[in-house]
This record gives C-alpha cells, sequence and structure tokens, in this order.
C-alpha cells in the first residue's frame, strides 16, 4: 500500500509515521523545505513524546520518506491547516490548495481523505473541485455509475502531548461522501487504529469534530467564568470545584488565563459562522474564554503594582502543560503584554524555547531557568502548569508575591478576592 500525507504538522507528521510502522509506503507532502529534510534526515521538527524514535525508525527502515512533491499513491490524507479570517470566517485556502496537489497523481482505485479540521460541508467542496480539475474521473457525488475514487472526511482526535498513543487508540469517526466511500477510507483506518472506527456521513463527521470541540471550550468557560465570580466574592474558586466535583454528576474543569492551541480556540468559531443566530452559547463561550485573558492581565498588574521595580517570573509561555506549542497561547499573549509594559522587569521561566520569541525579547524581557526566578523574582504568575513548576515546594515560595492562574499550588495563600486584597505570603 501507498500513502501519501499532505501537511507534516502536529497530525500530519505522527499520522505519517503511524502508518509507516504498519509496513505501508508513506510519502509525507509538505511546502517546507526544511521540515522535508529534517524528517528525511530521521529527525523531528516538533516535540511530541515518542514522535522522534518512531520517526527515526521508520524512516531508517524506508517506510517513511518526505517530499514537497507528491507522488501517485493509493491512498491520499489531508492534514493541512483550517485557520479562519479576521472576521472568524473559516479558510479552507490550504485544504483546496492540497486538493490541487492530489487532483495531479489521483488515479481511478484511490481514497482521498481529509483529517483536516473543517467548515461543515467543506468535503463536498473538495470532491466538487476535483471534479471540476480531473473531469476524466468519475467523482463521487458528481458523476452515474460507481465513482473512480473514494472521497471521505475523517478527522483527527489527539491530545497534544499524547498524539502517538490517541492516534491508535482513540476511536474514529469516518464520514464517505458516500457509504461506499466511508467503507473504503474505514479498510485504510483499520490498519493501524485499534479504536472503533464508526461510519457516517462527511457532513456528520465535519460536525462532530467542531461540536467536541465546542463542547469542551463551554465546559472551560463554566469554569473560568466561575473564576472570576469567585475571585469578586472572595472565595477560593479550586476549593469550590473540588468540592463540588464531589457530586457525582459534577465535573467542572479547571480556569486558567484563558483557552489556547489552535482547535479549541478556533473550531467553535465554524459552528459560529454556519449559524450565527443559533450558536448563542458556543459564541459566549469563545467570549468568555477570550476576556479571561483580558481579566488575567489586570489581576497580574494589580499583583506587579505591590512591588515597584521588582522583577516578575512568569511561569509558562505554551498554551497547556509539558508541551513546546504557543499557537494562540494565552500565557503568551500575558507575558507579551507584561512585557510591553515592564519592558526587562518582565523574566520568563519556559522549560519548553530555547529562545525568548521575539514579541518578548524586543521589549527586554529574558529567559531564564526556573532555580534563577526562584533566587531572583519576588513575584511569580503562574500561566502554564508544567510538571517542573508543580513539583516547587512550599518553601522555595512561600515568600513570593504569587498569582497562580492555574491553581497548581492548593498551599499558597491565593490571590482570589480583590477586596481582601492579595492574600499572599508576601
Ligand atoms: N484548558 C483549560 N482548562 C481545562 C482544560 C483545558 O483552561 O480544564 C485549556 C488548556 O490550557 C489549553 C486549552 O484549554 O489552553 C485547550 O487544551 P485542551 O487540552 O483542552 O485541548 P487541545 O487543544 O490540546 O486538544 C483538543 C482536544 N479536544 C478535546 O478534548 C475535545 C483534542 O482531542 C483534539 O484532537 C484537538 O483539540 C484538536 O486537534 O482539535
Amino acid at each position: 500500500l501507498k500513502v501519501a500525507v499532505v501537511g507534516l504538522g502536529y497530525i500530519g507528521l505522527p499520522t505519517a509515521a503511524v502508518i509507516a510502522r504498519t509496513g505501508a509506503m508513506v510519502l509525507g507532502v509538505d511546502v517546507r523545505e526544511d521540515v522535508v529534510a529534517t524528517v528525511n534526515s530521521g529527525r523531528v521538527h516538533i516535540e511530541e513524546i515518542d514522535l522522534d524514535g518512531l520517526v527515526s525508525g521508520v524512516v531508517a527502515r524506508g517506510t517513511l520518506r518526505a517530499s514537497t512533491q507528491i507522488e501517485p499513491a493509493d491512498v491520499f490524507v489531508i492534514a493541512v491547516p483550517t485557520p479562519f479570517c479576521e472576521n472568524h470566517a473559516p479558510d479552507i485556502g490550504y485544504v483546496l490548495k492540497a486538493t490541487t496537489t492530489v487532483a495531479t497523481v489521483l488515479k481511478p482505485g484511490d481514497t482521498v481523505i481529509l483529517e483536516s479540521t473543517s467548515p461543515v460541508g467543506t468535503t463536498e467542496k473538495l470532491a466538487e473541485f476535483l471534479s471540476q480539475l480531473r473531469p476524466d474521473l468519475k467523482i463521487p457525488g458528481h458523476c452515474d455509475g460507481t465513482p473512480d475514487v473514494a472521497v471521505a472526511y475523517c478527522p483527527e482526535r489527539v491530545l497534544p502531548g499524547r498524539i502517538v498513543v490517541e492516534l491508535i487508540d482513540n476511536d474514529r469517526c469516518i464520514g464517505g461522501i458516500t457509504a461506499r466511500c466511508s467503507r473504503k477510507a474505514l479498510q485504510f483506518y483499520r490498519r493501524f487504529v485499534r479504536g472503533a472506527c464508526v461510519t457516517t456521513t462527511a457532513r456528520a463527521a465535519e460536525m462532530t469534530k467542531l461540536v467536541e470541540n465546542a463542547f469542551r471550550d463551554v465546559n472551560i468557560a463554566f469554569a473560568n467564568e466561575l473564576s472570576v465570580i469567585a475571585g469578586g466574592m472572595g472565595i477560593d474558586v479550586w476549593e469550590v470545584i473540588r468540592l463540588a466535583n464531589r457530586h457525582p454528576r459534577v465535573n467542572i474543569l479547571s480556569p486558567g488565563p484563558g483557552v489556547g492551541g489552535h482547535c479549541i480556540a478556533v473550531d467553535p468559531w465554524f459552528i459560529v459562522h454556519g449559524d450565527p443566530e443559533n450558536a448563542r452559547l458556543i459564541r459566549t463561550a469563545r467570549e468568555v474564554n477570550d476576556g479571561k485573558t483580558d481579566y488575567t492581565i489586570a489581576r497580574a498588574e494589580e499583583l506587579i503594582a505591590q512591588i515597584p521595580g521588582a522583577p516578575v517570573a512568569c511561569l509558562g509561555l505554551a498554551f497547556k502543560a509539558n508541551i513546546d506549542d504557543f499557537r494562540e497561547s494565552p500565557a503568551l499573549k500575558v507575558a507579551e503584554h507584561l512585557a510591553e509594559r515592564h519592558g526587562s522587569r518582565i523574566r520568563v521561566v519556559e522549560p519548553h524555547a530555547g529562545a525568548l520569541p521575539p514579541s518578548l525579547a524586543q521589549h527586554g524581557a529574558t529567559l531564564i531557568d526556573i532555580d534563577t526566578a526562584i533566587e531572583t523574582c519576588p513575584v511569580f504568575i503562574v500561566l502554564v502548569d508544567h510538571e517542573v513548576f508543580k513539583s516547587i515546594p512550599l518553601g522555595e515560595r512561600a515568600n513570593k508575591l504569587v498569582y497562580d492562574t492555574r491553581g497548581i499550588w492548593p498551599d499558597q495563600p491565593r490571590p482570589d478576592a480583590p477586596s481582601a486584597g492579595l492574600r499572599l505570603a508576601v
């Protein structure tokens, strides 16, 4: 079996490697020459648990290769970004560009699978576009009789930090343009997926993916809203959540400085854009979560003002714990704002960053390690719950002024009640 994976990013590269491990001959296609060169040398350009060993193994065995040029294959997997434009309208430009690329080598008997998170109707658009690009082929939904190729949507569902495991173990939903397309794509996923593979329509599969992330966004928004309300009332929100979650049917998620990453902070907008009038809760959740970042900045400023001129340690820049991904990161946004206002007072601790992003460095902020932060910074703003931060004992932070936006230090007196001042061990 020959497989071409278009897009070697956070999803495409692990997917290509996992398929290559089954013995299929996999070509990874990417427009970035540096990414292609890195993969061909058996290395990875993203940090993800177990990915480096997996990629070096399949490259050494010769089952995974990368190129900037597409080649004929039996199955094409499209895993390119689907960002949104200024007005939150989805931009499927990369999907259509990948479709153009695939169309150049498509032949009867092939299967085209879209994995990118996409607004409802994208797979149908992809098939329609293919029918225009390749009028010589019978494309499902655009021909009479048996189509020459299969077209399906199968969203990725993997969690950054657990991508390799979840690629294999998670259930998959597979939505073909026709039932026959679904069955064809199903055969492919059964090669490497241990979870259940459930077939449906392309539109239902597209909506399912969006709904999963909107569900999480709404639930995080509930926790974030609660944290602001509890803070105003002088109540420790973390304690309230711990207590409420003792109820057998309550499971409140964790508040934080906002929602980041390229999925949960983006995908719900695709639903809102699809039905702005009715997607009221989903839109509000987005606004609540984005608003939590502004709230965090305001609270951090209150804290910083308490010790004029003192160095401030911002702990973490990643969009969540234990990863090196800074996309749409609320922690990065908070740090950027503080660096803009306070320049060289801002010291950033981010074990997953080799260098400080230019947006911070340009204002004089510096990257330091956690030991230096403990020794030199009297003010700590915890923005990411990296394991290394969690393990700092109270003894090493008892004399710090702390704003813990992730609730990683339950034993630290918290600044949750503005009315009580910042109740901190200063
Ligand atoms: N977050 C909170 N509180 C929580 C949980 C998360 O503030 O209780 C924040 C995180 O810190 C982060 C953001 O939300 O900034 C998103 O993190 P996440 O771990 O919830 O999700 P992602 O973006 O890493 O991955 C999600 C997953 N979707 C769901 O869990 C429904 C993953 O399975 C998807 O494959 C991925 O989006 C995707 O690619 O769509």
